[in-house]
């Protein structure tokens, strides 16, 4: 009770005509950036209702009563004049109250009481006021985006609901419930104060307020900035009056904040300080100031962003370029993004884009030579290398140079991309993740990522929510990313003509809110206020290291491209853009008037960048061969040779000394930390391979310790990600161990092999497979020096990572002339899990195999090797943990890069016969393309009757079957380890030895899926068709 009148006293309001005229102690009126500000005044001689008496703790209230009392006795109420007047004259404690006089005459009791019982409504009055304007200020903040005027062209058809929403305990309610049963829940939301509003505009009747309090002053709530320096303001200058005013002069502070060509959505996010950072940036009065400088550089950006497109557009009109007419401000966008991150910083920006407005970004912000560009429109240009066509908008650019604006050097790239939209978001990361690991940049202040999103492809594609909740993931966090959709309202190619029917949500972004990041949407016509937005997006991600989102709202001048028709399906919209003023024209008559350059300056701007297109355009026409290699994103300088070739056509054998084996061997069976208690099963577990290492044997994960071990001890960094892989999905890996006694405490002995290893990242992802694929593919592209490898917790959940296998890993090489390492694990086996849940599909990556079935390679003495560098991918499946343990190793010791898909055994990772001898994995030991049979049919091979190839774990059954029917004489069994390249050299050996055997290719797969088709072809071209093979 106590509190609430202490409040009360204090959220008394007075209309601004009473602090004008002066009541008691009155503070002066002050004139600031043409808005009348009015300084808080406390009223003390309130009414016994507003002030009843206070008994209790308030003691900072009576201290400030009486010091007003002391300046002058009727500043306070009477009901505490006579307390004071009691306390002074030496009344005993206690003894100095008495009953407030009543108001009306001199009878105490009853009429007293009536009296303040009375006045009550007013307090519920005063009360009910305060929180009707705090409800509407928050409304503003919650729901000023609504109104803010985003679309350039005026005919916006996202239809916000108007109808009263409430939010408070509503919204956030949820975050305080105890929902954990354990009581033990890790997430700390933090909430913000919860309270009921009601957001709609011009309504004060919703809040309980009417046209005549628009002149009262009302305290301002901490929650807002609005005030700049004042803490209280007329409710008419807080928010819009009722009638709509339209010039900037008269708007409301809190229209002008929220609902202009900027609209702020932010207010889900559940952290004070960061809702109270961005309140700071868009509320604060003036806050949004340019420098002449500024203006100019803006000036300049537009210029060269528009004259870029229309150059293209004189020089060759029939062409297909995905202009960004309509949507200029982006350049000036992006370098503003830019130039913030390089003073706070940063010197490397990775960025993954779609086709629109590419070439734009490569000549003036990436700061490709345009005639680079321009020559990539001569339909005679050869290409020198292997990269493939149509890749005008797919090409990835590496470029270091300096900014201007900070004056220090900073990288940027742009990542090659397929076609298929959105599909590069989650490559960007893990490559952005790779630089920031192997620069030390345990924060991400020294490299950055950027993401550009058409607004169709940013609300439809599932990837981008999966590539969002990476964000925030301890392994795969990059410490924030700026988003930046262009959005044109056109939500598709053609078909689809207004967003009402391309998504569900209101706005294109709210994919973006599951993460909290804020989302800025601004009108592109205004490049200034989208220069604001981009520099407060840029020092959010500086600041908190976390997602941004800017939605550039703009409009698209052409159809889908150049050659499209758009009025066939968007009538109305095109005819109203074929009204829009270009926005740069809009923009020079701006600053021209305001005196930031004249007429003619701005014609002499042109000028300029008009002959530096027409310069390189002349040189343009002496590129006489394309070369895709000087388009790669991310060059390895020092892995290849000058001319991009491998240094050597070898590959050194990968076995390891005796010594390095066993001394793996011990750390993989050992805990190297002191008190640290395991569970009991793991203790049995790592016993296990204490005694394989005595006995000088490995099962399948010890073989793969020892891989992953041996590169560490040679400085190469290996990095495991995927469901589940710290332990393994089928529990036999366990490479982080955990205190059984101490929360969170874990070791990983395996960064324990040597002192000056490289270090090891085992990490178990999201549930996400075409996310995390692509972050690895990413991170396997920034460099050849580290085995990354993602494993699938089944093979068959590859398929939900389909387009990243298809577009980036089989195809990439083809098209962007991109080596890639990357190490697919995917575990296969029919062993009865079903027809959907067993296979992890070899036919369909042997099917995207670029080898020729119909063609052996001519025998040679680097013929492994060549055949390796020839193809797309690797496909193998060992049988052996010591092929596991080579396979693995030749990946980083061969002198080229491919990506490898190894199908993984489920039942041979404890199969007894399933383990190599530590002989297998010695020096001058290899990878074994094939294993021929070595029994007894292998000794007398004229004997055998028939040769049976397989591969994988099946062969442990087929020889099970041919010992147990007597077999072993007239059976050879010999394994295709790797099935892509085919061993065709050693398959035609194997068929040579055994003369009168006939040849069966035996799999457990369904005979149209596994191996069979892709194997067939190619030991018949290995035979040269002499023998059938069934
Ligand atoms: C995954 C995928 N599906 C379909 C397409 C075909 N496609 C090319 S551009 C485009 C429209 C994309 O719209 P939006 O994201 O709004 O970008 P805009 O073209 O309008 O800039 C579509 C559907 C594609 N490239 N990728």
């Amino acid at each position: 009770m106590h509190r609430l009148r202490t409040t009360v006293a204090r959220l008394r309001p007075l209309t601004a005509a009473q602090t004008a005229q002066g009541l008691p102690q009155p503070r002066p009126l002050e004139i600031k950036g043409g808005l009348r500000m009015f300084r808080p005044v406390r009223c003390l001689n309130s009414s016994a209702a507003a002030e009843p008496f206070l008994n209790g703790t308030s003691s900072n209230y009576v201290e400030e009563m009486y010091h007003a009392w002391l300046e002058n006795p009727r500043n306070v109420h009477k009901s505490w004049d006579i307390f004071f007047r009691n306390a002074n004259a030496g009344a005993p404690p206690g003894a100095a109250y008495q009953s407030p006089p009543p108001l009306n005459g001199t009878s105490q009791g009853l009429a007293g009481v009536q009296a303040l019982v009375g006045a009550q409504p007013n307090v519920e009055k005063l009360v009910a006021d305060h929180l009707a304007v705090q409800s509407l200020i928050r409304a503003y903040q919650v729901r000023g985006h609504h109104i803010a005027k985003l679309d350039p062209l005026g005919i916006s058809c996202v239809d916000f609901d108007d109808a009263p929403c409430t939010v408070g305990f509503q919204n956030v309610g949820h975050h305080v419930a105890q929902l954990d049963p354990l009581g033990i829940m890790a997430f700390d939301l933090k909430t913000t104060p919860p309270s009921r509003i009601i957001a709609s505009h011009n309504k004060l009747g919703l809040y309980g307020l009417s046209e005549s309090d628009l002149d009262k002053v009302f305290r301002l709530p901490t929650t807002t900035f609005i005030g700049g320096n004042e803490s209280a303001l007329p409710l008419r200058e807080i928010i819009a009056a009722s009638r709509c005013v339209d010039t900037a002069d008269h708007l409301s502070l809190f229209q002008a904040a929220y609902c202009q060509h900027i609209g702020v959505e932010f207010m889900f996010i559940n952290d004070v300080e960061q809702c109270q950072w961005i309140r700071q940036k868009f509320e604060t009065p003036g806050i949004m100031q340019f420098s002449l400088e500024e203006k100019r550089t803006l000036l300049a950006r537009m210029i060269r962003s528009t004259r870029f497109e229309e150059f293209l557009q004189r020089k060759w009109s029939s062409e297909k370029r995905f202009g960004l007419e309509g949507c200029e401000s982006l350049i000036p966008a992006l370098k503003t993004i830019i130039d913030m991150s390089s003073l706070s910083g940063v010197e490397s920006v990775i960025m993954g884009m779609p086709h629109r407005g590419r070439l734009n970004v490569l000549a003036n912000v990436i700061r490709k030579e345009l005639e680079q560009i321009f020559c990539q429109f001569d339909s005679k240009l050869e290409a020198a290398d292997e990269g493939s066509g149509d890749v005008k908008y797919h090409l990835g650019m590496y470029h270091k140079r300096i900014n201007r604006v900070s004056d220090r050097y900073i990288t940027m790239s742009l990542m090659a991309n397929p076609s298929h939209l959105e599909a590069v978001d989650p490559v960007v990361q893990g490559k952005t993740k790779a630089e920031q690991f192997y620069c030390g940049d345990t924060e991400g202040k020294r490299v950055m990522s950027i993401l550009l999103h058409g607004d169709a492809a940013f609300a439809g594609q599932g990837v981008v929510y999966e590539t969002f909740h990476l964000s925030d993931l301890p392994s795969y966090t990059t410490h924030g990313t700026i988003h930046m959709v262009v959005n044109n309202q056109v939500p598709g190619v053609r078909v689809q003509s207004y967003p009402r029917m391309a998504r569900s949500s209101p706005y294109p972004t709210d994919v973006a809110r599951v993460v909290n990041a804020p989302i800025f949407h601004v009108n592109s016509d205004d490049p200034e206020a989208v220069m604001y937005v981009c520099k407060v997006a840029a020092e959010w991600r500086n600041t908190f290291h976390k997602d941004v989102v800017i939605d550039l709202v703009c409009y698209r001048r052409n159809g889908h491209n150049e050659m499209d028709e758009p009025m066939f399906t968007q009538p109305l919209m095109y005819k109203q853009i074929k009204k829009q003023k270009g926005v740069l024209k809009k923009f020079a008559e701006k600053v021209i008037a305001e005196g930031v350059i004249t007429a003619q300056e701005y014609e002499e701007e042109i000028t300029t960048y008009d002959k530096i297109c027409e310069e390189a355009y002349n040189r343009s026409k002496d590129e006489k061969i394309l070369h895709i290699k000087h388009w790669l994103d991310s060059p390895w300088p020092d892995f290849f040779t000058l001319e991009g070739q491998p240094k050597t056509m070898s590959c050194p054998p990968t076995g390891i000394s005796e010594e390095e084996l066993g001394h793996i061997g011990k750390i993989a069976a050992s805990v190297p930390v002191e008190n640290f208690t395991i569970h009991g099963g793991l203790s049995r577990i790592l016993k296990g391979r204490a005694n394989m290492v005595s006995q000088r044997v490995c099962d399948w994960a010890l073989g793969e310790y020892m891989a992953f071990g041996s590169l560490l001890k040679d400085g190469i960094h290996v990095r495991l990600s995927g469901q589940d892989v710290e332990r393994g999905t089928f529990s036999h890996r366990h490479h982080v161990l955990h205190d059984q006694n101490v929360d969170k405490r874990i070791c990983i002995p395996m960064n324990h092999v040597s002192p000056d290893q490289a270090p090891y990242t085992v990490c178990n992802s999201s549930l996400s497979e075409y996310g995390v694929l692509g972050f690895e593919l990413g991170f396997a592209m920034a460099s050849p020096n580290a085995l990354v490898l993602w494993e699938a917790q089944f093979g068959d959940f590859h398929n939900t990572a389909q387009c990243i296998i298809d577009q980036f890993i089989s195809s990439g090489q083809a098209k962007w002339v991109r080596q890639n390492g990357i190490v697919l694990l995917l575990p296969h086996g029919m062993e009865g899990m079903g027809p959907e849940h067993s296979s992890a599909r070899p036919e369909r990556f042997l099917q995207m195999c670029n080898d020729d079935p119909d063609v052996c390679p001519k025998p040679s003495e680097d013929f492994a090797v060549r055949q390796l560098y020839d193809c797309n991918w690797i496909v193998v499946n060992c049988s052996t943990p010591a092929n596991y343990f080579h396979v693995l190793r030749r990946q980083i010791l061969q002198p080229f890069r491919k990506p490898l898909i190894v199908f993984t055994p489920k039942s041979l990772l404890r199969h007894p016969e399933a383990k190599s001898s530590f002989d297998d994995m010695l020096p001058a030991t290899h990878f074994k393309r094939l294993i021929p049979d070595d029994g007894p049919a292998a000794a007398r091979p004229e004997e055998v009757k028939r040769v049976v190839f397989c591969t994988g774990k099946i062969y442990y059954e087929l020889t099970r079957e041919r010992k147990n029917r007597g077999m072993d004489g007239t059976v050879a069994v010999v394994r295709i380890e790797q099935l892509s390249p085919f061993p065709f050299d050693l398959v035609k050996a194997e068929t040579d030895r055994y003369v009168n055997a006939d040849l069966v290719w035996c799999q457990e797969e369904h005979k149209n899926q596994g191996y069979y088709d892709y194997v067939k072809p190619r030991i018949r071209s290995a035979i040269k068709r002499t023998r059938p093979v069934w």
